[in-house]
């Protein structure tokens, strides 16, 4: 009798507990939804806080694996798998902010799925990281481009070794790491550190320097940020709080164009267009510079140049950004309509045959949707609508829909540009980006899948790892240097469907970032995704766009997400407001397109025009070129034209 009272004791405690879970984590509903998309990815069970070890190959003959080898339906001739309805504005509001109508079907039947409480303890501790990191390179690395967050130091450029890439693409001797977290002080609403950063940025911050980075990344972390604070600072809205600067006289523009005319060297001298991918802030391209380049180097360069011409009333720098674009583009493979991830910038000829979703690719693709969405020239949209078709014949295998019908679920592989047949059996923790993408694009579903497999693959070993070999269900590559890509699609799809299973998703993350990566003085990349060993390195993508990312998706009432305003962000996670003001080209007026032009041909404005254009600027001012001693506009396009050989 008193057996059985234990027994019925027992079976009450775990129901009691189930229902609290329930109420408090409101991990039931939550879950139900998750049950909709049942996804079975065949991963063993965690073992212990490391996961298991990895895993012997699967033996040769041994059980047929996931039939991700087998072609698309598109390779095999057929039709490929439906597209999303409408690829348009209409779907951006939901996620761009500005959802409207009041609550959908999905807010009333969760809000209280994941508690406000809970939420605000998130966004507090995604805050928390920010700051930590934040704080510990001020203190102790600043300003030195990077945190050693192990050793509690600084670092730069590698002088020592020039062929280290790894840190001299990024590493510019410009203070990267504050430079790029700016905009992330504003969305976290920090007026008083922004506005001293800021100061800090245009006293102390110089491009004139004896550095040799890639064109790409100086890009997408120092311009992108010079330009997305600059637009914060003089939004008359000031949505943030009171981010204005006193006395500021556009100096972040100015220090952005002082930037983007270092970078134009590597336009020149190229014969396809292509840039090269590097060049020395001070002299230029380097003697010994390399012909290759990958595609997503050379060709999403367009938002933050393109952001930069309008700002300036000055087409130049859109207009190399938009000639690299159309030169990758118009090398397409014209079977498949796929790029490699390698081409010769001289030659035009494809170095690296692969075509994936991943590194070499990536931003190529996120940058033609969303140069059409700031900019809204139609070409950019035709050219992402194309390669999402080609993307979709050729590199999605797996069963038609996320949730149901025969097979293994949807996954995108790396094949070859030219016949479409798979090249090899991994994914790259960088492709975790295109379900975001998707989400863009309102193909919301497909990137519920996709987002499933790199949270399942996560879930595995508390990070990602940098290449996950599908076949063998196993990492290749076992670092994780703290990278965004997973949080941003998490946030984008929590924007675009609502549903608390992305806190969740969100809170694991966090919470295994604070386990597993947290440091003495920051938080450092992970070396090895099994055994956790570390290494003494925090990228500048960590505070902006990794803690962004995550503290916005707590932040339920942030001015990003609030209608009236639409936002965008960078692929550097720098946020910039999509307004008519981008939508300007003041240059077009003056020179309208010619009546048959042969179609990708390449507009080039005439330069003696181009002085009328300074002065009609939309920028409050134009950039004082003693002060920067820039050499005038009307030189730039003279060296352009030789470059190209137009005269
Ligand atoms: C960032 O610099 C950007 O997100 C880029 O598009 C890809 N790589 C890193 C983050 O992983």
């Amino acid at each position: 009798m008193q057996w059985r009272a234990l027994v019925l004791g027992l079976l009450l405690l775990r129901l009691g507990l189930h229902g609290a879970l329930w109420l408090v984590f409101g991990l039931g509903p939550s879950m139900g939804f998750y049950q909709r998309f049942p996804l079975s990815f065949g991963f063993p069970r965690l073992t212990g806080p490391g996961g298991p070890a990895p895993g012997p190959a699967e033996p040769p003959g041994g059980p047929a694996g996931p039939a991700w080898r087998r072609p698309g339906p598109g390779a095999a001739g057929r039709a490929p798998r439906r597209r999303p309805g409408v690829c348009g504005p209409a779907h951006w509001g939901a996620v761009l902010g500005g959802r409207g109508g009041g609550p959908d079907e999905y807010e009333r039947r969760y809000s209280g799925a994941f508690p406000p409480q809970l939420r605000a303890r998130m966004r507090d501790l995604a805050r928390g990281m920010f700051v930590f990191g934040y704080d510990n390179y001020m203190a102790h690395a600043f300003p030195q481009d990077e945190l050693n967050p192990i050793d509690c130091g600084g670092r730069g450029p590698d002088r020592g070794d020039p062929s280290n890439l790894n840190i001299n693409d990024v590493l510019g001797n410009y203070s990267l790491t504050l430079v790029d977290a700016l905009d992330t002080l504003a969305i976290m609403g920090n007026a008083s550190e922004f506005q001293k950063a800021v100061k800090l940025v245009i006293n102390t911050v110089s491009f004139d320097k004896d550095s040799t980075v890639q064109v790409f990344e100086a890009t997408i972390r120092v311009l992108g940020s010079l330009l997305s604070a600059h637009r914060i600072i003089t939004d008359a809205k000031q949505p943030f709080g009171d981010m204005t600067i006193k006395d500021y006289d556009n100096e972040l523009l100015h220090m952005a164009h002082d930037l983007a005319v270092r970078l134009l060297p590597a336009f020149e001298n190229t014969k396809t267009g292509i840039p090269y991918p590097r060049v020395n802030l001070k002299t230029g391209v380097p003697p010994d510079s390399n012909n290759e380049t990958c595609t997503a180097g050379a060709g999403s360069l367009l938002v933050e140049f393109g952001m930069l011409s309008r700002l300036l009333g000055d087409s130049t720098f859109e207009w190399v950004a938009r000639r690299a674009v159309k030169a990758l583009w118009s090398l397409r493979s014209s079977g498949t309509g796929l790029l490699g991830n390698v081409v010769n910038i001289q030659t035009g000829h494809w170095v690296g045959k692969q075509s994936g979703l991943g590194a070499g690719l990536d931003s190529f693709y996120e940058y033609l949707l969303k140069s059409y969405i700031l900019f809204g020239e139609k070409e950019d949209l035709d050219m992402f609508n194309a390669a999402y078709h080609s993307i979709q014949s050729y590199l999605r295998r797996g069963r038609e829909a996320c949730n149901e019908g025969e097979g293994d679920p949807p996954l995108y592989v790396n094949v070859d540009m030219f016949s479409g047949r798979l090249m090899n059996t991994w994914m790259d923790s960088l492709q975790a980006f295109f379900p975001g993408l998707q989400v863009l694009i309102g193909d919301v579903e497909d990137a519920i899948c996709l987002h499933a497999f790199y949270y399942a693959i996560w879930k595995r070993y508390g990070a990602l790892p940098e290449r996950y070999n599908w076949q063998l269900q196993a990492p290749d590559v076992f670092f994780y240097p703290l990278r965004p890509e997973l949080v941003e699609s998490t946030y984008l799809l929590y924007q675009a469907t609502k549903n608390p299973f992305y806190l969740h998703v969100g809170m694991d993350i966090l919470q295994s970032l604070e386990k597993y990566t947290k440091v003495k003085c920051g938080y450092a990349t992970l070396h090895h995704v099994i055994d956790k060993s570390k290494e003494d390195r925090m990228e500048s993508f960590f505070l902006s766009e990794t803690c962004k990312y995550l503290y916005l998706l707590f932040d339920e009432e942030n001015p990003v997400h609030k209608a009236g305003t639409r936002y965008m962000f960078t692929t550097e996670g720098h946020v910039v407001s999509v307004d008519r003001h981008l939508r300007e080209a003041p240059w077009k007026e003056f020179f309208p397109e010619e009546p048959g032009r042969a179609a990708g041909s390449l507009h080039r404005p005439a330069a003696p025009d181009l002085r009328a254009l300074n002065s009609s600027s939309n920028c409050n001012r134009v950039p004082d070129e003693r002060r920067y001693s820039l050499p005038l506009k009307s030189v730039y396009m003279r060296q352009i034209d030789q470059m190209v050989g137009l005269i």
